[in-house]
């Protein structure tokens, strides 16, 4: 829920200069240990549930639409600490269009130097939308739950800078990674803003820690859902400012053109933030 004491997390000038300027922002201790024992609690139920159904527990789970499966996970769409640097970047016209979350095992496998999967966000609109350099649209919010602060752990691995780049080279011999390329040290309770179009991957976890994260994309109200996001269910329960979050508007011209009923949120921010309304 927003309140006027989440102003104090409002993004600031040197967060907005990193985030600008390297399309990723770590903020550390952004969830207390207790509450990254309670989603990780969370997430370890829903691991178990798809190890019964069949899932490979040697294989990472990646697990889209888990916001319905645990309060606490809708608590964190518009969670205190941190969404006010999400509407700081990308204004109040936004919904979350995707979640997911991710746990990767220990692989098992020695260590080796092939290139891991480099991509930015966002599929098909990266070859059909003419611009340069791409435009933002869209950024993830990483919830670290393990502790990846050591390189080898499955860590999320980002090419700072590069989110003003249409290609990115990689190693033509399939081994090692781009020029640039740095593993990101998150401890547990860490949440990493990246831009959609910075080049990023996973990695694979050679160390014996399972790797938790948990994955929160947030675009433009015009743009559509990535996954199946069945989030319909949690409006009636949501205040208005979250219901926009989870895909609420008045009807569908409203994503283009709001009016106060769709974005509740501009309206919070006209009463009490008014240079973030416009
Ligand atoms: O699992 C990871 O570290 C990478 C996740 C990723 O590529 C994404 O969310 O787009």
């Amino acid at each position: 829920m927003q309140t006027l004491d989440n102003l104090q997390y409002q993004l600031t000038a040197e967060e907005k200069q990193t985030f600008n300027e390297t399309g990723i922002l770590m903020i550390e201790d952004a969830l207390s240990p207790e509450h990254v024992a309670a989603l990780t609690a969370a997430c370890d139920a829903i691991t178990e549930k798809k190890f019964a159904e069949g899932a490979d527990p040697k294989k990472a789970l990646f697990y889209p639409n888990f916001i319905p499966d645990n309060p606490l996970f809708a608590d964190l769409v518009d969670y205190e600490k941190i969404f006010p640097k999400v509407w700081g970047i990308l204004g109040w016209n936004i919904y979350l269009y995707h979640a997911h979350l991710i746990v990767t095992p220990p692989s098992g496998q020695p260590v080796d130097d092939k290139t891991f999967g480099w991509h930015q966000d966002s599929g098909r609109v990266n070859i059909e939308m003419e611009s340069h350099p791409r435009p933002r649209l869209s950024l993830k919010v990483a919830y670290f739950l393990s502790d990846t602060s050591e390189a080898g752990r499955g860590n999320f691995w980002v090419v700072p800078g590069s989110h003003l780049w249409d290609t990115l080279d990689r190693p033509s011999d399939g081994i090692g990674q781009p020029e640039g390329a740095v593993p990101v040290l998150a401890k547990p309770g860490t949440a990493v803003f990246f831009d959609r179009r910075l080049w990023h991957t996973a990695s694979p976890n050679w160390s014996d820690i399972t790797r938790k994260v948990l994955f929160y994309g947030y675009g433009y109200r015009w743009i559509r859902t990535k996954d199946d996001m069945t989030v319909q269910s949690l409006w009636d329960s949501s205040d208005p400012i979250r219901r926009q979050l989870l895909g609420w508007g008045v009807n569908a011209n409203g994503h283009y053109t709001p009016t106060d009923d769709d974005v509740p949120l501009r309206v919070w921010l006209r009463e009490n933030c008014p240079e973030a309304a416009v």
